[in-house]
C-alpha cells in the first residue's frame, strides 16, 4: 500500500526518532558512568577505612575523624564543562573532569594527612595522578587542604576499569574554615571595602586555624613523649 504521509513529515519523524534514540543513549551512558564513579568512591572509602583501622590498632587512636563522599551533581558537571570550554557529552565528563567522585577525609592532625597520603602512594593497585598541596602552599584566600587525584580500578563483570577520584584531606580546623568560607562566599551586594574587610577577616581566620592545628600537634607530641 502506498504511504500517503508527506515526505517532510516522514523526515521530521525520522529526525525526532533519531534524536530520541540519542537522548536515550546519552541518558543510559551517563547513568552507567555515574554508577562507575560511585563504585570507585566506595572502593576508595574502604581503603581509607582499612588504613584507619590498622593505624588505630597500632597507635590506639584514629588518624581519620570522618570520611564524606559525594558525587558531583549533573548541574555542577555541566557548569564545569562549560566553564572550561569542554564538550558537553558523557565521554567528555570522563576525559576532562577528575572530581566527579569526591572523598573528603577529615584527619585529627596535620601529620595524619601526610601519613595517609604516603600510605595511598605505596598501594600498587592505585595511581596518584596529581597532588595539590594547599597546606604547604595555601590558596591566597587562606584555603588549606591536600588534594589528590587518584586512579583506582573497579572490577566489572568482564573488565577492569580505572576511575578517577578526588581525595581531599584536611584537619577538623581546615574543614571548619572551608565550610564557613563556602557559606559566606555567596553573599552579594557588598561594597568593595566590605569585600576587602571580609577577605582579610577570612584570611585571618585561616591563619588562626593553622595556628590551632600547630598547637594541637605540639600538645599531642608532648603527651606522646611522656
Ligand atoms: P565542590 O562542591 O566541593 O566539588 P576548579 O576550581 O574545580 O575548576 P580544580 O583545579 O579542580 O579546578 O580546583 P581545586 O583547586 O583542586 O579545588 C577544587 C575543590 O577544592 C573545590 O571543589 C572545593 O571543594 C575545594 N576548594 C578549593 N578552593 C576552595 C576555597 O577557596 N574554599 C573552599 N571552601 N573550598 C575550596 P568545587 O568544584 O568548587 O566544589
Amino acid at each position: 500500500m502506498e504511504n500517503k504521509e508527506p515526505f517532510a513529515h516522514q523526515l521530521n519523524n525520522m529526525f525526532a526518532q533519531a534524536q530520541l534514540e540519542n537522548i536515550r543513549e546519552q541518558f543510559y551512558k551517563t547513568r552507567e558512568l555515574m554508577t562507575y564513579y560511585q563504585c570507585a568512591m566506595l572502593e576508595m572509602e574502604t581503603k581509607l577505612n582499612v588504613l584507619n583501622e590498622q593505624f588505630a590498632l597500632q597507635n590506639e587512636r584514629n588518624p581519620i575523624e570522618s570520611i564524606k563522599t559525594r558525587l558531583k551533581s549533573m548541574t555542577s558537571i555541566q557548569e564545569k564543562l562549560k566553564r572550561h570550554g569542554f564538550e558537553q557529552d558523557v565521554d567528555s565528563i570522563e576525559e576532562n573532569l577528575s572530581d566527579v567522585a569526591g572523598i573528603r577525609v577529615i584527619c585529627s592532625f596535620v601529620d595524619d594527612i601526610y601519613m595517609i597520603a604516603d600510605c595511598l602512594k605505596e598501594q600498587d593497585d592505585i595511581k596518584i595522578l596529581r597532588a595539590k598541596d594547599y597546606i604547604k602552599n595555601p590558596k591566597p584566600n587562606g584555603y588549606r587542604s591536600l588534594h589528590l587525584i587518584v586512579e583506582i580500578p573497579i572490577f566489572l563483570q568482564n573488565e577492569k576499569k580505572m576511575m578517577k577520584v578526588e581525595v581531599q584531606l584536611r584537619t577538623l580546623a581546615m574543614e571548619l574554615w572551608a565550610n564557613l568560607e563556602h557559606k559566606l562566599r555567596y553573599k552579594n551586594n557588598l561594597t568593595e571595602l566590605q569585600e576587602i574587610t571580609i577577605e582579610d577577616g577570612l584570611k585571618e581566620c585561616a591563619e588562626l586555624s593553622a595556628e590551632l592545628d600547630n598547637k594541637m600537634y605540639n600538645i599531642r607530641n608532648m603527651i606522646n613523649q611522656k
